[in-house]
């Protein structure tokens, strides 16, 4: 698929990478994916590390990381324990692709959970990142779960990527779409309905998902969400066996009293994979971006950041207003 028109409102860091497994204190071979916030003065980041042993892959952790300006991160000295190792039963694999919220004080932490019955996206609370209250786990098959930062209509409000054997394919392989659902305590959800099908996404042929939690503006919420485009004729990337994706990055607007509403979405992509950390790694997938964090920062400079090529975590940061003009009627 040929996407045209990307605009440069982006601006990636210029020392991108900002973190890689060189920086990890303990046994790493890849980090990815990063849930990012600003919390009790710090900014906070849980992100993604897979362990490989013998080029078999062997686990994946969350780990921890603390930074003053958002830019240089330092990791805790040990994995969170959180969800680690059997916490659950049917458990197959460590929680992944974690994204974070702070709701009145609270930090949520949102992330996947591969068990033998299926994909699950789970949510917990923490106050001080050491002991997690684990509030709920979804049926499967569900991911890409994101928390808005405030109740809405007095409910906890998330968006989420459920995967639908028995989707409307037509001309998409994987046809998944970006839903909400509605909670009055973060433990029960319900009033579920549809926000966003792949099929109006005009740079995806595949699947959609949530990438940061919404942040608030006066015109609507502002997320960011990534957006596959599967292309056969993709050379072989990566150590992934038969690999034909891409993963971009793209915006949309929800309406502020109603955020299952689309105000607006980008018609072309905000970010594709353009620099060699993001299309050409020795990583396990090249030519991803998959977007997890957003600091809106108080002067409407926007900080994202992401997993690139599942190998490496960056930064891009943009000014808010262009983000806005970005979000177009569908
Ligand atoms: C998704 C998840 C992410 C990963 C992305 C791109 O399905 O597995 O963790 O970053 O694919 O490979």
């Amino acid at each position: 698929m040929k996407i045209t028109g990307v605009t440069p409102i982006m601006k990636r860091y210029s020392e991108n990478p900002i973190l890689t497994s060189k920086d990890i204190p303990y046994a790493s071979t890849m980090v990815y994916n990063p849930g990012v916030v600003k919390f009790k003065g710090k900014y906070v980041m849980v992100f993604r590390n897979d362990c490989f042993k013998n080029k078999k892959y062997h686990h994946t952790d969350l780990a921890l990381a603390f930074s003053h300006n958002g830019i240089k991160f330092k990791v805790e000295n040990k994995p969170l324990s959180f969800m680690r190792d059997g916490g659950y039963p049917g458990f197959a694999s460590g929680a992944y692709d974690p994204r974070l919220t702070v709701i009145k004080g609270r930090c949520y932490l949102c992330f996947a959970l591969d068990t033998f019955n299926g994909i699950r996206g789970g949510i917990a609370v923490t106050d001080d990142f050491k002991k997690f209250e684990l509030l709920s786990l979804s049926l499967p098959d569900n991911r890409n779960m994101v928390l808005f930062p405030e109740k809405i209509n007095n409910r906890f409000v998330r968006l989420e990527r459920p995967f639908p054997v028995y989707g409307m394919y037509g001309k998409f392989k994987e046809k998944f779409d970006i839903w909400l659902s509605e909670s009055p305590d973060g433990r029960y959800w319900g009033e579920s309905r549809l926000v966003l099908g792949a099929d109006k996404v005009k740079f995806s042929n595949a699947k959609i998902g949530p990438g940061t939690p919404p942040v608030k503006t006066k015109k609507g919420w502002l997320t960011i969400f990534h957006a596959v485009d599967i292309d056969e004729n993709r050379k072989k990337c990566g150590w992934a066996g038969n690999w034909k994706k891409r993963y971009t990055a793209g915006v949309m607007l929800l309406d502020l009293k109603d955020p299952s509403k689309v105000i607006g979405i980008s018609k072309t992509p905000l970010m594709v994979p353009q620099l060699p950390y993001e299309y050409e790694t020795k990583g396990c997938r090249d030519n991803v971006i998959f977007p997890t964090g957003i600091i809106l920062e108080e002067d409407g400079s926007v900080k994202i950041y992401y997993g690139a090529a599942d190998t490496v975590i960056a930064l891009a940061t943009a000014d808010i207003n262009d983000l806005l003009n970005r979000c177009k009627p569908i």
